[in-house]
């Protein structure tokens, strides 16, 4: 008999779930960036090997939600960890820093039921001293089986939380087939690869005016390519600008590093046709983000 679950990655914005995630698949299945509040969705990445199957449901980072897209981005977070059997809770060196976030992180935390781990990621950033700081504030607010300190980029720790899940997950039937790595289509990928390029480049409070939408995505077998059309969404006629930038220059930028990112998950040429519009202060309005995707 084989071991399967479903694991929810929580925490604040930027603490490392999406790395986490990439990491532990070996692939890029979540964007990341610098920038909190990078991840909008819940993303399922599996995991599989002789032992069994780990669902992990990355999940938007837990803040205080103002705008519509914003409560939408707590719900996400809020059902992956509703609809799991362990939660990892992640934290890192700023936890002190944004404390009032990590406060709902563990008043949403004591509320579930389930088998909770922490996990302090970024251990390169902390001393000892930082870590035990940590514990001493973390430990007598929630419960946990077990901490792990890991660090997502270079992988130090993940193989201890990996073996660590197989042995509390229940024996259970492999959910997805074996050479399945994620819930999220070929066009969820490319509309988030596009996000992900915007969101490196963009600033103040630019990246979270927005939205990416493909419109089309099609095969074109004679050219052995694929014909992306995507549609990017600002919330202002300035933002606009300064998405397309001087001539024209940084959206031609961001459609090269887009478009070579998305070569390599086909492993075949793209073609990608990028075009800017503006939906009047849309991160704010729920009948607006349901048609953005969200
Ligand atoms: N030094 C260091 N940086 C890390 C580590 N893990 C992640 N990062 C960096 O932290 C930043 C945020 O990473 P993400 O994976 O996007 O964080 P997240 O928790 O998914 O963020 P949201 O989606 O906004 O909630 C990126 O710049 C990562 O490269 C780590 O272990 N050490
Ligand atoms: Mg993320």
């Amino acid at each position: 008999m084989k071991k399967s679950g479903f694991v929810a990655l929580i925490g604040r914005p930027n603490v490392g779930k999406s790395t986490f995630l990439n990491s532990v698949l070996g692939l890029k299945v979540s964007i990341v960036t610098d920038k909190p509040q990078t991840t909008r969705d819940r993303i399922s990445g599996v995991y599989t090997d002789e032992r069994g199957q780990i669902v992990f449901v990355d999940s938007p980072g837990i803040h205080d939600p103002k705008a519509a897209l914003n409560r939408y981005m707590v719900r996400e977070a809020m059902q992956a960890m509703e609809e799991c059997d362990v939660i990892i809770h992640m934290t890192d060196d700023k936890m002190f820093r944004f404390l009032e976030e990590e406060v709902l992180v563990t008043e949403a935390l004591a509320r579930a039921k389930q088998r909770k781990i922490f996990v302090i990621n970024k251990i390169d950033m902390m001393t000892v001293a930082d870590r035990e700081k940590i514990l001493e504030w973390i430990l007598p607010r929630c419960s946990y089986d077990k901490v792990f300190d890991t660090n997502a980029v270079n992988g130090f720790g993940l193989e201890d939380v990996v073996n660590y899940l197989f042995q509390v997950l229940p024996e259970g039937p492999l959910y997805y087939p074996e050479d399945y790595v994620t819930d999220r289509s070929e066009r969820f990928l490319c509309k988030e690869i596009i996000r992900e390029k915007l969101f490196q480049s963009l600033r103040e409070e630019v990246p979270y005016s927005v939205a990416v939408l493909v419109e089309e995505m099609r095969d074109v077998p004679e050219k052995n390519m694929v014909y992306v059309r995507a549609n990017i969404y600002v919330e202002r006629e300035s933002q606009k600008g300064i998405v397309i930038g001087k001539k024209g220059e940084h959206l031609k930028k961001i459609g090269r590093l887009a478009r070579e990112e998305m070569e390599f998950l086909f492993g075949k040429k793209v073609y990608l046709d990028l075009h800017v519009k503006v939906e009047k202060g849309w991160s704010r309005k729920e009948w607006v983000i349901r048609r953005l995707g969200y």
